[in-house]
């Protein structure tokens, strides 16, 4: 490795962050390098298939869902600026175990389930938050997203990258064969307009009657009324779909819909919402539940809390509100 590449050990120690804030993320980036080694093991390491387990969002676990879980709750407890971690596979909060720890992380350890078996796009998301007590309840998790204080996620693809907001812009490092973080994407920017929209299109006929106007007018292209011709891309891994709009525009959507009316949506605030929220505003991008409000302003009622998303070039977003 030539010298005068950053590495993300370098980059976090000149962050002008706490230092136990920069443990959890030395932390956090190491168990995402030896996940994506997990990944890259495939049916090799024993990680295809279900777990025979149903998580707490009803959901059936993937091997590779307890044991990426498993492997960031140990290496997150362990760290003693934790005080305490949240989990999408897990039912309740665990608190850190003696914690002085001043930082409360939560996490979706492998966003993508279904990719894991077709060898296809997987990756890990990751926010954290200040713990105002070393004993934090869930009721210490239950901040808004404008107060995460950091939030990343790693994308385990043809490249393994991390992207990383401390509230001071987005980078993205490349991991290396010798296992470092490099520096490959500095200043991640968002463009405002777009061409590309992400959303699962099988569940039109169940969406409401704006979000069925918005897709209606991208999909009569330059002769309908947004006047340009859009593709349409989906990866069902959101890590994967909000990667793209980082590095080349578009939007990502998951609107409310009626086969469940009582739920607000399916993505989740705490471990996918907030964090991405968090990186697609600091890349210049808009973050959102309709177009309009923010998803980092949301003040979260339970922690397994959904949402509806929409997300990406901040023109398009505004097009989406007022379809
Ligand atoms: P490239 O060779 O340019 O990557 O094209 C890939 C491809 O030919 C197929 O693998 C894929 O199914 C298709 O393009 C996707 O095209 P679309 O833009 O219509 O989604
Ligand atoms: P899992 O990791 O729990 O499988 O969920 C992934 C996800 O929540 C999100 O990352 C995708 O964007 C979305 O599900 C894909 O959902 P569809 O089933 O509608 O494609």
């Amino acid at each position: 490795m030539t010298a005068d590449r950053t590495r993300l050990d370098a980059h976090i120690a000149a962050l002008e962050v706490p230092e136990g804030l920069k443990t959890v993320l030395t932390v956090a980036a190491a168990t995402c390098a030896d996940i994506s080694t997990l990944v890259a093991g495939g049916a090799l390491a024993g990680a295809l298939g279900a777990s025979g387990q149903i998580n707490v969002q009803d959901e059936e676990q993937k091997k590779l869902d307890v044991m990426t879980n498993d492997m960031l709750t140990d290496a997150l407890l362990a760290c003693p600026a934790v005080a305490g971690v949240a989990s999408e596979e897990m039912d309740e909060v665990q608190p850190a175990p003696h914690s002085t720890g001043d930082y409360l992380v939560l996490f979706d350890p492998l966003d993508g389930s279904s990719n894991i078996d077709i060898n296809a796009m997987v990756g890990t998301i990751v926010s954290v938050l200040k713990s105002a007590t070393p004993s934090p309840t869930e009721a210490d998790f239950m901040q808004p997203g404008r107060n995460q204080v950091a939030a990343l996620y790693a994308l385990y693809g043809p490249q393994t990258m991390l992207v990383l907001t401390t509230g001071a812009g987005v980078k993205g490092f490349t991991l290396s064969h010798d296992g470092d973080w490099i520096l490959t994407h500095d200043a991640i920017a968002i463009s405002p307009d777009t061409k590309e929209f992400a959303i699962n299109m099988s569940n039109l006929r169940h969406w409401a009657e704006p979000v069925q106007r918005y897709v209606d007018g991208v999909l009569k292209g330059a002769d309908g009324p947004r006047g340009k011709n859009f593709n349409m891309r989906w990866v069902a891994a959101m890590v994967a779909d909000v990667h793209r709009i980082l590095m080349r525009g578009g939007v990502f959507l998951y609107p409310w819909d009626k086969r469940e009316p009582d739920k607000p949506g399916k993505l989740r605030l705490m471990y996918e919402g907030n964090p991405m929220a968090f990186l697609v505003e600091q890349a210049g991008g808009k973050a959102t539940t309709d177009g309009v409000q923010s998803i980092l302003d949301i003040q979260p009622e339970h922690l397994h809390q959904r949402i509806p998303v929409a997300l990406g070039s901040a023109n398009e977003i505004d097009a989406y509100a007022s379809a």
